[in-house]
């Protein structure tokens, strides 16, 4: 059930593995596309294989679920206004397959959920079919893949997996073993559900460390790449690298699955969003700045180039991406003709016109790196326009 950024490669993977998949979505472009062989996302290496399974009839995609052994939930789980977790679309998934769990069949959630979520759905599903009380196997088995290295690390890396009771665990365990290589590790459905949050919030609090120093070393006048680069020669330091703030669907999202139901104990985890939220604020201010120092000096609007709009580097996927936020705070407040918006990794944009990299390079007055997209890195630097470097683009101080 979902065939997006996880969903999606999964059901290849699997598919790739001689399992009969049959890929659910609610959107019908993803569908047709799909079953014509054509990624709707960006992942390397993934269309071929997609052909492939496609080819074999090992994958089908359908806007319905068909019966089944197997169900798994791979569906957003954003947030509310409020950053109260939305587990809607879990539920709404788990109740499309409802009415066609028998005996002996397994459900998994995938989908990056808050503490007790797996137990709520089970309540769900035992409240409408309670016939099969303790004859399905329920489990909760997040994902870890990094988007970009999907293919191998859906294969390769351990898993967390934890079942409403042993006997689920190992339900699930039998399952994952058919194409996982890492180590299935066991546990509870709560304890896994807390796995995959710790392990985003953890990512997130050592970013907002990096982000923190990037602030201090601007205004001591450091290069915080160099200095960041030296403190990770000790032998048990690694400080991650700072950046116009944290994007994505996870890191800036599943801390607050954690604040939102113990907001008094989680005060670390609460600052790191506050400071990697505050970083992206502080980058627009800096080119807002910028562009105000430029028009006092030369007397007319400058060119801006602001290049990259994805969440991270060589990525098309713009979700709760710092660098959109900072381009849309930036050409508020400034007129939007002078603005040119660079994403080599997307062809259109709705609300953004996009221009070629070289081109937006060449023309600009005031260039912002906003991203590190690998074609940027031949851009040299240039003395003789304003450079504003939030994500070290050449990665000059690689570590
Ligand atoms: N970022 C920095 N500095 C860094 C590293 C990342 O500013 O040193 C920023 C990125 O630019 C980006 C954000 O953090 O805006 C998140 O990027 P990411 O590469 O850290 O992570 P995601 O969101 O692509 O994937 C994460 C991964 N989780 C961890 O590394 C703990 C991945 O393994 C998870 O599967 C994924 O979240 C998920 O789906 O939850």
């Amino acid at each position: 059930m979902g065939l997006g950024y996880i969903g999606l490669p999964t059901a290849i993977v699997a598919a790739m593995h001689g399992i009969e998949v049959t890929g659910v979505d609610i959107n019908p472009q993803v569908v047709e596309m799909t079953n014509a062989g054509r990624l709707h996302i960006i992942e390397p290496g993934l269309e071929e294989m997609l052909r492939e399974a496609v080819k074999a009839g090992t994958l089908k995609a359908s806007a319905t679920p068909e019966t089944s052994d197997a169900y798994f939930m791979v569906v957003p789980t954003p947030f509310k206004g409020n950053h109260e977790p939305d587990v809607s679309y879990v539920e709404a998934a788990t109740r499309s397959v409802l009415p066609l769990l028998k005996a002996g069949d397994l459900y998994v959630i995938e989908s990056t959920s808050p503490v007790g979520t797996t137990e709520a759905m089970t309540h769900i599903i035992f409240t409408e079919r309670p016939e099969l009380k303790d004859k399905i196997y329920i489990a909760y088995c997040p994902e870890r893949v990094l988007p970009g290295n999907v293919i191998y690390e859906l294969v390769h890396n351990d898993r967390v997996i934890g079942g409403i009771n042993p006997e689920s665990t190992e339900k699930a365990i039998e399952f994952y073993s058919c194409f996982v290589q890492g180590t299935l590790h066991k546990t509870n459905c709560r304890t896994a559900e807390m796995c995959k949050l710790t392990e985003n919030s953890s990512r997130d609090i050592q970013i907002a460390f990096a982000n923190e120093l990037s602030l201090i070393c601007d205004k001591a006048g450091i290069n915080v790449w160099e200095l960041i680069a030296l403190a990770n020669k000790h032998p048990r330091v690694n400080i991650l690298q700072p950046g116009c703030g944290v994007g994505g669907h996870c890191i800036a999202v599943d801390p607050y699955f954690i604040t939102a139901d113990f907001p008094a104990e989680s005060r670390l985890i609460a600052d790191a969003r506050e400071i990697n939220n505050y970083k992206s604020f502080w980058c627009a201010e800096k080119v807002k700045n910028a562009i105000l120092e430029f028009e006092l000096k030369h007397h007319r609007k400058p060119t801006v180039a602001m290049m990259g709009l994805a969440f991270k580097p060589d990525i098309d996927d713009l979700r709760e991406s710092p660098a959109k936020y900072i381009v849309t705070k930036v050409m508020q407040s400034c007129d939007n003709a002078d603005i040119l918006v660079v994403e080599p990794n997307v062809k259109e944009h709705k609300v953004f016109k996009l221009t070629d990299y070289r081109e937006a390079y060449e023309q600009a007055d005031v260039v912002v790196f906003l991203t590190a997209h690998s074609p940027f890195r031949e851009l040299p630097w240039r003395e003789d326009k304003v450079m504003l470097d939030f994500c070290n683009y050449q990665l000059k101080y690689k570590q």
